[in-house]
């Protein structure tokens, strides 16, 4: 009872000081404190066998989850919010079963000016879900358009619904791609590919996304928030402190030369004999039992 008070206790406080940190939408974030539900343009659930899987989802149906400011800063301070809980082994991010996200709010967007844009930072409250340590899974179904399928290239692995459809279609608005579909699209399927999706703005399957690595996993779309969230429970069996370590060192791939990546790798392979779940982890397998991981 007591470890229950102190776990609501301290999730309470970080809701409390993400909310301080985000005053535009502080009131309606200290009421969800008690009730978990008063987003705006968002859903949050804490699942899984161990209730240690959160979930996200976009919930603009009207507008196919557009993603306007407000649901953005809300993503930011829910990703604040379950990077700082102990208890939370991964995140989903997902949306409806006709949209992930159709893209940036083009009705917001549209009076926007050059000058309000940089000075506004516009964009700014995007980096926080590639700046997420926990890993991020996108459980996408539907439309992946635009900021769609940049938000989810954000995450560290993609499951798509057999109806998803992933493009840029910036072009055809008389803009590009601005959080990450000319450069993270790039990277996955090479720039032949993302130049005709960017160029053309033409959708692609999900069948298509998984032979390009873009998804790691297409699966029925009724079955997808589920599949994605066994993903999230078997990440969770692991150290949470070696799962960070991992991700930085996959993320550090992307961002870096071979050499230089392999080097880091080394030194956090390394870095792992320091630690009591690699102890634990080597030990557990000789002893043919299971680790106990402490994530230290
Ligand atoms: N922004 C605002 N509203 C949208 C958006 C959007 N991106 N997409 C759909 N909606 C709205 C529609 O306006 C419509 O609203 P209403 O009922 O009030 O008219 C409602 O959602 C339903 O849409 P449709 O009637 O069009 O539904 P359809 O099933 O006929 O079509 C499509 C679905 C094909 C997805 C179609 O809605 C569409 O083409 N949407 C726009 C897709 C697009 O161009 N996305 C790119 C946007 S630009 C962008 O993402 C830039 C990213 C840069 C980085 C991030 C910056 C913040």
């Amino acid at each position: 009872m007591a470890n229950i008070a102190k776990i609501f206790a301290s999730r309470t406080q970080s809701m409390l000081q993400a909310a301080a940190r985000q005053p535009q939408v502080a009131t309606r974030f200290s009421r969800s404190a008690s009730t978990a539900s008063n987003w705006e343009f968002i859903k949050t659930d804490i699942t899984g066998e161990k209730k240690n899987v959160a979930v996200i989802t976009l919930n603009r149906p009207k507008a196919l989850n557009a993603l306007c400011n407000g649901l953005m800063k809300e993503i930011s301070i829910a990703l604040k919010q379950f990077g700082k809980d102990k208890n939370i082994a991964a995140i989903v991010l997902t949306g409806s079963e006709k949209a992930f996200a159709a893209g940036a709010d083009i009705k917001e967007m549209l009076p926007n000016t050059y000058s309000q844009c940089i000075q506004g930072n516009f964009l700014n409250d995007w980096v926080e879900v590639a700046r997420t340590q926990k890993p991020i899974i996108a459980a996408v179904n539907g439309y992946a358009l635009g900021g769609g399928c940049e938000l989810a290239m954000m995450c560290d692995i993609i499951y798509a619904g057999d109806k998803a459809k992933f493009g840029q279609p910036e072009i055809a608005l008389g803009t590009i791609p601005g959080a990450g579909g000319t450069q993270r699209l790039t990277r996955v399927v090479g720039k032949s590919k993302a130049m005709e999706m960017c160029l053309t703005g033409n959708m692609i399957s999900a069948q298509e996304a998984e032979k390009l690595g873009l998804a790691s996993k297409v699966v029925p779309a009724d079955q997808l928030l589920a599949e994605a969230i066994k993903l999230a429970e078997k990440i969770g069996t692991h150290s949470s402190l070696i799962v960070q370590l991992c991700k930085e060192s996959v993320n550090t791939a992307y961002e870096t030369t071979l050499q230089e990546g392999l080097k880091f790798e080394r030194r956090t392979f390394h870095a792992t004999f320091s630690t009591a779940d690699r102890k634990e982890g080597m030990t557990a397998f000789a002893e043919k039992r299971p680790a106990n991981f402490t994530n230290e």
